[in-house]
Parts: C-alpha cells; structure tokens; sequence
C-alpha cells in the first residue's frame, strides 16, 4: 500500500468517530500524494506523515460558568496546539454548539498549510467549546469567556500560541477573554488577535477575511481572462466574513443576490444592502427574517437554497460541508464560473471534484480564507513593536499577501503537471514550506 494510503487509514482508524478530520486529511493528502511519493522512501523513515497528521499537544478542558438564573453550566473547551514548525502556534476559537475534537482538529490540521501560505511566520493551531453565544446574554457571555480563558491562559501566549476569533468569537468575546488573560497572568501582550482598536487591535482586521477572499477571487479571475465586474455572486452566511465579502464584491463592481444563516437565506435582486445587514447581524444580532423589512423588494427562505440561484459565482462563507454534490450539479447548470471559499471545507470532497471536472475555478479555503490570519500576523507584528499602522497599510499588505497567495499556488500546481488545480496547488504550496522547517528542526 501506498504511504498516503497508509497514513489515511491510519489515521481513519485512530481518531474514530471524527469524519470532518478523516475528510481533511485525505484532501491534503490526495494533493499531496504525488510529493510523498516522490520523496518515498525518506518520509516513511522520518515517519514525515505520521509527525503531520498528529497534533503536538491538545487540551480539552471543563468550563463551569453560572447562567443569569443562578443556574451552573458546564461547557467543554478545546485547544489543538497542531504544528509550530514555522512559528508560534495561530488560529481561531470557535464557539457553535457543533463543537467537537474532530472539528477543532480538522480546522487545526487546515490551519498549518493555511498559515503557512501566508508567507508569515506562524504555525497551526484551533481551538473552541460547545458553548452556544446565540441567546446569552452579555453577562452569561462574559462568564463563559472568563471561565473558558481561566483554564485556556495557562497554555497560551504571544511567543507561544496566539488564538482569534472563528464562528461564533467576535470583538465582544476576544475582549472578555483578553481583559481575563490580562488578570490572571498579569502581562499585556498580543496573546489574542481580532482585538479591538483601543486595546491592541489591527485597523482592517475585522474586514480581513471577506476583503481577502475577494482578493484572491478578483486575481484569479484576472489570470484566467475574466473580470470580476458586472458578475453576480452568491454569498453563503452572514457572519463576519459573509459581510466584509459581500462589501468588497459590491466595491469591485459585483453584484451579492444572496445571504444566509442557519435558519434561512435571502435573496435580494437589487443587490445585498450591506449597512441593514450589519445592523441586523453585528448590531441587533437578529434572524435574516429582518432583513425584509429594510428591503421590501427581497424574499427570505427558510431552510437551505442559496446555491440554488443562478449566479456567476459562488463564495461559501458560513460553515463546514454546506455545498454538498447537489448544490454542485445545480450550480454547474446555472452556469458558475468560480466557486472560492469563504469558510473553512465548506464544499464537501465530492462536491469539489465535480465542480473541477465540469471546469469551474475552485479556489480552497486555506488559500481563499487565508487574509485573516495573515492580517492576525500584522496585528501580532504590530502588537510586538507596539505600534499601530494605518487601514490602508495594512490593507495593501493583505491585498499583495492575498495575491501572491494565488501565484504561488497556480505555479506549484502547474510545476507538478495540475495546472488550474488550486486545490492541490495550494496544499503542495503551504506543504513545502513547513516540511523544510520539519526537516531541518529533526525529530521533534
Ligand atoms: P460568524 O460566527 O461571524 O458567522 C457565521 C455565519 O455562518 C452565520 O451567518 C451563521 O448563522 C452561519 N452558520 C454557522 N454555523 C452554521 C451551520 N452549522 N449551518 C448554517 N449556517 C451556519 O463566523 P465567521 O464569519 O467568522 O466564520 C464563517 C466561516 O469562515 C467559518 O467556516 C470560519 O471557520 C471561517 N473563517 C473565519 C475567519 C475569520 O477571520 N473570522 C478566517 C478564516 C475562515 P447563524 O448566525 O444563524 O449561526
Ligand atoms: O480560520 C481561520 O483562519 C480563522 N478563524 C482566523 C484565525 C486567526 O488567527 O486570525
């Protein structure tokens, strides 16, 4: 058996019951399949796969913290510390009710080639709980937060590993957590980013992953001959990166027909209205039902449906398997041309391989999503010379970090005979780097 093979039931078999992880696994390591077997016979001595596919640390910790009605609640936290071959350990905390290891592994495991393809110095790590914000008051969020980082800051640190927001961990929740680190272990340093302006915060971070992923679309396309004006796009989720997405696609000319969350969607044929969603979403933190009564002119359906429109492109930003091989058939027949991920694995495996085979640029997420841990990185850099640089700086350093992300993608597929394959373009991209590192760091 092949060592890719090997590896994928190895780790099948050793982390049952945690499919999200398994799928992770195998994408990259598909893509990857033909650098390992060209190197066969060193990585298998080296056990490079094994050491991969293995977090070096994980901590799953208990989070007791009193509701408004005098009531203890007991949550389960999660931090996968994945791979600090390239740098200090980096990725977000998600707070959804779906948390589990396995899906804070798979985000881990993304996380490593992700942060590497941003060129920056930062390794791979994921963290979370199964606590549900949606519902809680500020007061029940705050408990939760402090309770979550009393256990989480004995693990962390700005030269250690450095958490960020993800589904459900905005501004409110990073600030309660840094305030907690700051009280317990007595340091202001930049051990959380995504903080806010006052306190440390990187101006553009909050627009970072919605400006990037449009970013990398908008250069994609370029190189393929087309131009991202005038096109109609369908955008999934209406979260940060759904915002920030749907901004800056109306910015380049585009037009946005759709939103989601997890009850519903809406389709508005004049074009999202960007302010009415921000004050729904960031603001009231309300249903997309409102969004109606800002814009008469727009449907609301419950239940899934926002691939089911015609558009030219498709950019999933809500979550992890939520454009699965029908969504694919009816987007092919509509005639998309791009579809770039917002999210992290929100295009199931076969989903993708269709979208491929009928000639739709995909662009995955760990390089379309990758602007906001590369703009995290320009906070932590700031944060370490204790300066603050300007929107537009650190705007134009995510714009060429964005495009240079997809030239070192679409060469390292073309180098390995997959031309137009993003996907294993970019995992053989993020791939190389860190095996160098892997490499010339030993057996650690
Ligand atoms: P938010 O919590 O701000 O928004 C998430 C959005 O997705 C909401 O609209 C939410 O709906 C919807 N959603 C969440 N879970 C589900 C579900 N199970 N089914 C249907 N809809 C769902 O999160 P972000 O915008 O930050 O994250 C979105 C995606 O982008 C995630 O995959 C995240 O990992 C990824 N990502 C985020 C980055 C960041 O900087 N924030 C960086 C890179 C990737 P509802 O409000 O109803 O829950
Ligand atoms: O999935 C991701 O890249 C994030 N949630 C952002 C991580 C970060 O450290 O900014």
């Amino acid at each position: 058996m092949s060592y890719v093979d090997e590896i994928i039931e190895q780790v099948i078999k050793q982390n049952p019951a945690e499919p999200e992880f398994h799928q992770a696994v195998k994408e990259v390591l598909e893509s990857l399949r033909v650098v390992v077997e060209a190197n066969e016979e060193k990585f298998r001595k080296d056990a490079l796969l094994e050491r991969l596919v293995n977090p070096e640390r994980q901590f799953k910790f208990r989070v007791p913290w009193v509701d408004d009605k005098g009531q203890v609640q007991v949550n389960t936290g999660y931090r996968v510390q994945f791979n600090s071959a390239i740098g200090p350990y980096k990725g977000g905390l998600r707070l959804h009710p779906s948390v589990n290891l396995g899906i804070i592994k798979f985000l881990g495991f993304e996380q490593i080639f992700k942060n590497s393809l941003t060129g920056l110095p930062i390794g791979g790590g994921k963290g979370g709980s199964d606590f549900d914000p949606k519902g809680k008051s500020d007061r029940e969020v705050m408990a939760f937060c402090q309770s979550f980082m009393t256990e989480l800051c004995k693990y962390i640190g700005a030269d250690t590993d450095v958490p960020a927001g993800d589904i459900g961990t905005g501004a409110r929740e990073i600030g309660f957590m840094f305030g907690q680190y700051k009280r317990i272990r007595g340091v202001y340093e930049g051990v959380l980013t995504g903080k806010g302006l006052s306190y440390g915060g990187s101006l553009a971070r909050t627009e970072a992953t919605g400006y990037g992923l449009l970013y990398i679309t908008e250069e994609m396309l370029k190189c393929n001959g087309q131009d991202i004006a005038g096109k109609t796009v369908a955008v999934s989720g209406s979260g940060n990166v759904a915002i920030y997405a749907t901004q800056k696609a109306q910015q380049l000319g585009a037009k946005v027909v759709t939103v989601s969350d997890s009850t519903g969607w809406v389709y508005d044929p004049d074009g999202i209205d960007v302010t009415a969603l921000k004050e729904i979403k960031e603001v009231k933190r309300a249903r997309l039902t409102e969004y109606k009564n800002y814009r008469p002119n727009s449907e609301y359906h419950e239940g899934k449906g926002v691939w089911s429109v015609k558009v030219d492109i498709a950019l999933p930003c809500a979550t992890q398997n939520e454009l699965d091989i029908e969504d694919a058939k009816t987007l092919v027949s509509n005639g998309v041309i791009a579809v770039c991920e917002g999210a992290n694995m929100p295009t199931t495996l076969e989903a993708t391989e269709y979208l491929q085979k009928n000639g739709v640029y995909f662009v995955p997420g760990k390089a379309a999503n990758a602007g906001g841990v590369a703009t995290s990185a320009l906070e932590m850099s700031q944060n370490s010379e204790r300066l603050s640089w300007s929107f537009e700086e650190v705007d134009s350093k995510l714009k060429g970090i964005m495009v240079n992300i997809f030239h070192n993608l679409d060469s390292a597929a073309k180098k390995y005979g997959f031309d137009g394959n993003y996907v294993v373009g970019a995992n053989i991209a993020g791939f190389e780097k860190v095996v160098d590192a892997m490499n010339a760091q030993g057996i650690v």
